[in-house]
C-alpha cells in the first residue's frame, strides 16, 4: 500500500528531476569556493530574494544560528516570539552556543509580534542589562499553523528595527509558501530584513539544505560561523543541484499544496467527530471532538496501521494534529485521507 505521509513537509522526497540533476552535478571543493553548482545556487538564491549574497547551509537550524552568530556578540539580547522555532525547537542554540539571551514576546494568533511588545522588550541603556541587538520574525509561522506574515507587517517591523538601531532576521523556512499565499514576489516579504533563511528541503522537496541571505559583509561573517558549526561542506554540488531545482521549479507550484490543504480541511470538516482548528498555507490543524470514543493516539495508530497514513500528534498543543501537504500529496491522496478518517471516526 502506498504511504501517505503528512507529518511534515520535511518528509518530502526529492523529485526524479532532482535525482537526475544530483547524479550529473558539476562539483568542486566548496571550502575553496570551487563548487560551481553551490556557487550557482548561492547566486541565484540571493538574486531571487533581492539580497547581495547568500550561503548554502545544511539546515534551517544551522542557517538561523549562523545568522545570529554573525549578527550578534556574546551577551547580547535578541527579541523573539515565544513560540518561534528558533526559541522552542532549536535547542536554545543561540544561548547554548552563541551566548545570546532570548527576550521573548507573545506570538499573536495571526503570527505577528505586537510593535508595542517589541518596543517594551528593548532593554534600556543601563549597565545592569544586556544590549538588545536583533529582532527575529518567522514566516510562515509553524506553531501558528502555517500563518503567513504580510509584506506590510514585515515593513512595519523593519521600520521599528531601523528606528531602534536593531537588526531584523527572518526565519523564512517556508517564506515561498508565504509568497504563494499572498501572490507576491518573495522579495517584497524580505525587503526590510537584514537577513533571511529559507529551506530547500521542506515543501520545495530538496533532500538537504537551506540558504541564508543578506549583505556581502554579513555573509562573509556567516561563512565563518558555518565553519565553526561544522557546516562547511566539500563536493556539496550534488546537494545544490537539487537545491537549484527547488529554487527554480518548485516555488511556483506551492499554491497547489495550499489548494490541497484547503480541500483536505473541507473534507475533514464534514466529519462530525472532528474539529478543524485552522487552515493556512499548506497546514491543516484539527482535533477530535471531546465526546469521541476513540483517543487521539489510537486514531493516529489506526491511520498508520490500517491505511498507511502517517500523521503525528502535535507536541506543543495537547490533543491536536497538524497535517502538512506537499508535492507528494495529490488529490487522490486527499480523498483517501478524508475517507480513512471518516471510517475510523464513524
Ligand atoms: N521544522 C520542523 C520541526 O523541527 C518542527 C517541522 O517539521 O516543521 N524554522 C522553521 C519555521 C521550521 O519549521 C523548521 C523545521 C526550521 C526552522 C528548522 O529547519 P531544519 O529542520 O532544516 O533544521
Amino acid at each position: 500500500m502506498e504511504t501517505i505521509d503528512l507529518r511534515s513537509d520535511t518528509v518530502s522526497h526529492p523529485t526524479p528531476a532532482m535525482r537526475e540533476a544530483m547524479a550529473d552535478a558539476a562539483v568542486g571543493d566548496d571550502v575553496y569556493r570551487d563548487d560551481p553548482t553551490v556557487n550557482q545556487l548561492e547566486a541565484d538564491a540571493a538574486a531571487k530574494l533581492g539580497k547581495e549574497a547568500a550561503v548554502f547551509v545544511t539546515s534551517g537550524t544551522q542557517g538561523n544560528l549562523c545568522a545570529l552568530l554573525a549578527h550578534c556578540q556574546r551577551g547580547e539580547a535578541i527579541i523573539i516570539g515565544d513560540t518561534s522555532h528558533i526559541f522552542v525547537n532549536e535547542q536554545g542554540g543561540m544561548a547554548q552556543i552563541g551566548g545570546l539571551i532570548p527576550h521573548t514576546v507573545p506570538v499573536q494568533a495571526d503570527a505577528t509580534l505586537r510593535i508595542g511588545d517589541l518596543e517594551e522588550a528593548i532593554y534600556p541603556d543601563d549597565e545592569h542589562k544586556p544590549v538588545t541587538r536583533l529582532v527575529a520574525l518567522e514566516n510562515t509561522h509553524n506553531v501558528a499553523g502555517g500563518m503567513p506574515l504580510s509584506a506590510e507587517y514585515t515593513a512595519e517591523v523593519g521600520e521599528f528595527a531601523r528606528r531602534n538601531g536593531l537588526i531584523l532576521h527572518i526565519d523564512g523556512a517556508r517564506i515561498f509558501n508565504a509568497a504563494a499565499a499572498f501572490g507576491v514576489d518573495v522579495k517584497a516579504l524580505v525587503a526590510d530584513a537584514d537577513s533571511v533563511t529559507f529551506c530547500l528541503s521542506k515543501g520545495l522537496c530538496a533532500p538537504v539544505g537551506s540558504v541564508l541571505a543578506g549583505s556581502h559583509e554579513f555573509i562573509r561573517r556567516a561563512r565563518r560561523a558555518r565553519k565553526v558549526l561544522g557546516g562547511s561542506l566539500r563536493q556539496a554540488g550534488v546537494l545544490a543541484a537539487a537545491g537549484l531545482i527547488a529554487l527554480h521549479d518548485m516555488t511556483d507550484r506551492l499554491a497547489d499544496d495550499h489548494r490541497n490543504a484547503q480541500l483536505l480541511a473541507e473534507g475533514l470538516s464534514e466529519i462530525p467527530r472532528l474539529r478543524i482548528h485552522s487552515q493556512n498555507t499548506n497546514f491543516v490543524v484539527f482535533s477530535l471532538a471531546p465526546n469521541n470514543e476513540i483517543a487521539l493516539d489510537e486514531f493516529v495508530r489506526k491511520l498508520r496501521g490500517e491505511y498507511n497514513i502517517f500523521v503525528s500528534p502535535y507536541s506543543q498543543e495537547k490533543g491536536v494534529i497538524r497535517l502538512r501537504t506537499h508535492y507528494w500529496i495529490d488529490r487522490p491522496a486527499i480523498a483517501k485521507i478524508v475517507k480513512a478518517a471518516g471510517a475510523i471516526l464513524s
